[in-house]
């Protein structure tokens, strides 16, 4: 009867291991813009994907012409850099969503207002 017990308790820690292993290994990584990358016009690339906390963003673009910044609701919508706003210019930026929305654009002048702006919502 104890025997039992501990086999099943065993059984059970080891789903939550595996479940645990599945759960980091869940997150997807995109290419924003796909092959065309970061670029004027990829504001719609992040219609109908259904994004995740956790998963990744990756900017690729040439450094000399473009960067990303993450910004707030407000920079977003009216193409402006808030202060303190985190820029990223290595032309292979990794960013890992969080939960909620996320909004990133080129703070290049008047890139943003060429659609190189993205809002991600992540579940
Ligand atoms: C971009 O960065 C990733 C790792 O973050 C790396 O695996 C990949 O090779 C890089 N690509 C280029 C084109 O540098
Ligand atoms: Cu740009």
């Amino acid at each position: 009867m104890a025997q039992g017990r501990s086999g099943a308790m065993g059984l059970v820690a080891l789903v939550l291991v595996v479940f645990g292993l599945l759960e980091l290994s869940t997150a997807t990584t995109y290419t924003v813009g796909d092959s065309g990358g970061w670029i004027f016009g990829v504001s719609d690339w992040p219609n109908g994907k259904n994004f995740l906390a956790g998963d990744v963003l990756v900017f690729q673009y040439s450094a000399v012409h473009h960067n990303v910044v993450a910004v707030n609701a407000d920079g977003y919508n009216s193409c402006s850099v808030p202060p303190g706003s985190t820029t990223y210019t290595s032309g292979n930026d990794s960013i890992t969503l969080q939960k909620g929305a996320n909004f990133f654009l080129c703070g290049f002048p008047g890139h943003c207002s060429g659609g190189m702006k993205i809002q991600a919502n992540a579940a």
